[in-house]
């Protein structure tokens, strides 16, 4: 596979998750809605940089392995507690590239236990980070520098 040499391509992301109570009626085990997402962090469509994200949730799920395979890639449930998910990125093909994996702590009750829950203030929690293609394959980097 051919390489650009000396060439780096540097893609910003945020992830993370939103997340709403669903307020005084909803039930005990889906006391909250969230979704968790990669991003772009400039608004781009990350579908011709990224194939598809696993995403892995806890146990208590059903079928808590959960994969996207087009943009956007989030993944919204409800629940009732906090966890850490875990984020396998998939690059597309023509990047020639290993998959990549986030972590990120699922927040559903604000910092302050004093503060009263609201329906309409969710509680976001986002990371900023960057895809960094270290000498990217021609092929890649021919469909994507001018994104
Ligand atoms: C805790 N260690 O004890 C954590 C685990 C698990 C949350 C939280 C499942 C919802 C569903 C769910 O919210 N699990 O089964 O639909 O706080």
């Amino acid at each position: 596979i051919k390489r650009v040499k000396n060439v780096e391509l540097s893609v910003p992301i945020a992830y993370g998750t939103i997340s709403f109570w669903l307020g005084k009626k909803a039930d005990d085990l889906h006391s909250h809605k969230w979704t968790v997402y990669i991003r772009s962090a400039t608004n781009e469509d990350l579908g011709p940089i990224i194939s598809k994200v696993v995403f892995q949730l806890h146990p208590s799920f059903n079928n808590p392995t959960r994969v996207v395979e087009s943009a956007p890639f989030e993944l919204s449930e409800s629940g009732w507690g906090e966890f850490e998910i875990s984020m396998t990125v998939f690059f597309q093909k023509d990047a020639a590239e290993k998959t990549l994996e986030l972590f990120h702590h699922l927040k559903l009750y604000h910092e302050d236990d004093n503060a009263p829950q609201s329906t309409k203030k969710p509680v976001v929690v986002e990371s900023y980070d960057e895809l960094v293609f270290q000498e990217p394959t021609e092929a890649f980097y021919s469909r994507v520098k001018n994104l």
